[in-house]
């Protein structure tokens, strides 16, 4: 099992799009095990990409992110992480595949909508980073075994 990280980013919440973005992770399987409606701070969101520090898109990513607020989830399931960048699709939204969140709901990748883990060193740290641990909640859903075999 995988835990992975995920942000529905200040667009989702704006366009009114939380809603439809946490369908496609319920309907694809993967379980919500941690879940809040929070404003970033300036730290928070610089500690969360400070791999991108420097970059020309770096401030505005800053920018963004604490435009407005964010739902974070905390998501479970087997190959979690990689299953839930499939579903969330390519980082610039004209790429990403009809059917993904980016290209069911996005068109640039500065409002690219939803952030998610891209390894389990990182998804390990950023839930981390994102979740008290008492905010994490483990239980068995009744339809698991029709969804995990
Ligand atoms: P996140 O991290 O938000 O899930 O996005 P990705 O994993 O798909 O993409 P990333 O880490 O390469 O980029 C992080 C974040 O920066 C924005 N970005 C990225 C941007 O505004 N301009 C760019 O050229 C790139 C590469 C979008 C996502």
């Amino acid at each position: 099992m995988e835990r992975t990280l995920i942000i529905i980013k200040p667009d989702g919440v704006e366009r009114a799009l939380i809603g439809p973005i946490i369908s496609k992770f319920e309907q694809r399987g993967l379980k919500i095990v941690g879940m809040k409606l929070m404003q970033v701070s300036d730290e928070l969101a610089r500690k969360h990409y400070a791999v991108h520090a420097g970059k020309p898109f770096y401030e505005p990513l800053i920018e963004y992110i604490t435009s407005a607020p964010v739902v974070v989830m905390a998501l479970e399931g087997p190959q979690a992480i990689q299953a839930a960048r499939n579903t969330i699709g390519a980082t610039r939204p004209v790429e990403a595949a009809p059917g993904s969140i980016r290209g069911d709901f996005g068109m640039m990748v500065g409002r690219n909508l939803v952030h998610g883990s891209d390894s389990p060193e990182n998804a390990a740290a950023e839930v981390a980073l994102w979740f008290e641990p008492s905010e994490l909640i483990d239980y068995t859903r009744a339809v698991d075994s029709w969804i995990l075999e």
